[in-house]
C-alpha cells in the first residue's frame, strides 16, 4: 500500500460542501513523502481508453514523455471511424458539420487548444502545434483550420456514411435533447505520469451530437475539460460540457488535490458541486452525465461521475491495463 503523507494536512480537510478549502499550501515534492510512486501510469476515459492506453504505453515504457504519450494515445480514437464521438466519424452538428474540440497541456503549463475545427482528423495534434508553433494558446473555427493546413495537416471529409445516415434520420424529428451517457457522448480524455515524474494531459471530442453550429464544450477549454499542474496532479472531464465549464471542473479537481484531497475525493467534490449547481438552478439532471478522472504526483488515481455508466481505463506496470467502473453520486 502506498503511503502518501501530506505533512501540512494536520487540520483535516473534510468540509460539508466538499468544496470549501483550508488555507492554501502548495503540494510539492518536498512535502510529499511517497514511499512508493506508481510511474509510469496512464488513465483515460471510457472503454476506448484501453486501446488508447496501450498506444500511450508504447511511449511511456521507453521512458518517453507523458506529453508524447497522451497525444499518441488519443490519436488512436480520433482516427477510428467506429468511434462516433471523437475525431473522424464523430457525429456532426445539426447542420451536418463535424466540428472538433481538443486541448493538450504539459508539465510546464504549456497549453494548446482548438475549438470548432473542421476537416482535420487529429485535432489533438493541431492543439499541440498551437502550443508549440504559435504565439497563442487557442485557435477556433476557420482560423484553426487555416493554421492546421499551413502546418501540413491534410484537409479531409470527416463525416462517414454511417454518421451521415444517422444524422439524416435525426433530421426527421430534429429533436435536440442532450442525453448524456455512454452511447451518445464520449470524449477521450487522457492523463499520464511518465517515468521522469512529469504529468501531461490531452482531451479530444466531436462534442455533443447535433449541437448548434458553433457550439463549444468544455473539452478544448483549459481548466474545464483538462488541467495539469506538475506539482500536484492532473484531471480530465467528460460528459455535459456546459455543466463542466460552469464550475471549471478539471481545475477544480486539481485545486482540491493541491489542498490535500486524494484524487478520488477531489473528483467527488467536483461532481458534488455540479449537482449543487443543477439544484440551485432547478434544472433537471436525470438524463445527464458528468465524469472526472484524476491522477496525482504519486501515481494515485481516482474517478467519479454523476450517475451510473461511466468507466475509465488505467494502465501501469504492476497491474496492467484494466477498465474500471467509476463510482457515482446519484444512487
Ligand atoms: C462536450 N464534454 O462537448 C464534451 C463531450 C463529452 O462524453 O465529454 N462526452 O460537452
Amino acid at each position: 500500500m502506498k503511503l502518501y503523507r501530506r505533512n501540512f494536512l494536520k487540520t483535516g480537510l473534510a468540509v460539508a460542501s466538499g468544496i470549501a478549502l483550508r488555507p492554501f499550501k502548495a503540494l510539492s515534492n518536498t512535502n510529499l513523502q511517497a514511499t512508493e510512486i506508481t510511474k509510469p501510469i496512464v488513465l483515460s476515459t471510457w472503454r476506448f481508453g484501453i486501446e488508447a492506453n496501450n498506444d500511450a504505453w508504447g511511449i511511456l515504457k521507453q521512458n518517453g514523455s507523458a506529453l508524447d504519450a497522451v497525444e499518441k494515445g488519443v490519436q488512436r480514437v480520433e482516427a477510428d471511424p467506429e468511434e462516433r464521438s471523437v475525431g473522424y466519424g464523430g457525429r456532426p452538428d445539426r447542420d451536418g458539420n463535424v466540428t472538433l474540440d481538443a486541448c493538450i497541456m504539459d508539465e510546464k503549463a504549456n497549453i494548446g487548444s482548438v475549438a470548432c475545427l473542421q476537416h482535420i482528423k487529429h485535432p489533438i495534434s493541431v492543439a499541440r502545434a498551437v502550443m508549440e508553433k504559435s504565439p497563442h494558446v487557442m485557435l477556433v473555427g476557420e482560423g484553426a483550420l487555416q493554421f492546421a493546413m499551413r502546418q501540413g495537416f491534410p484537409k479531409e471529409d470527416l463525416l462517414t456514411k454511417a454518421s451521415e445516415k444517422e444524422w439524416r434520420e435525426w433530421l426527421k424529428t430534429s429533436e435536440y435533447k442532450p442525453v448524456v451517457n455512454i452511447e451518445n457522448h464520449d470524449t477521450i480524455g487522457m492523463i499520464a505520469l511518465d517515468a521522469h515524474g512529469n504529468l501531461s494531459g490531452a482531451c479530444t471530442t466531436s462534442g455533443m451530437a447535433y449541437k448548434m453550429q458553433g457550439r463549444v464544450g468544455d473539452s478544448p477549454i483549459i481548466g474545464a475539460g483538462l488541467y495539469v499542474d506538475n506539482e500536484v496532479g492532473a484531471a480530465v472531464a467528460t460528459g455535459h460540457g456546459e455543466e463542466i465549464i460552469r464550475v471549471v471542473g478539471s481545475h477544480l479537481v486539481v485545486e482540491q488535490m493541491r489542498h490535500g484531497k486524494s484524487p478520488q475525493d477531489a473528483c467527488e467534490a467536483a461532481v458534488q458541486l455540479i449537482l449543487k449547481k443543477f439544484k440551485i438552478r432547478q434544472q433537471d439532471y436525470s438524463a445527464t452525465q458528468i465524469g472526472f478522472i484524476a491522477l496525482n504526483k504519486a501515481g494515485e488515481f481516482g474517478a467519479y461521475c454523476l450517475q451510473k455508466g461511466f468507466n475509465f481505463a488505467v494502465l501501469d506496470e504492476k497491474k496492467g491495463n484494466r477498465l474500471i467502473d467509476a463510482d457515482y453520486l446519484i444512487k
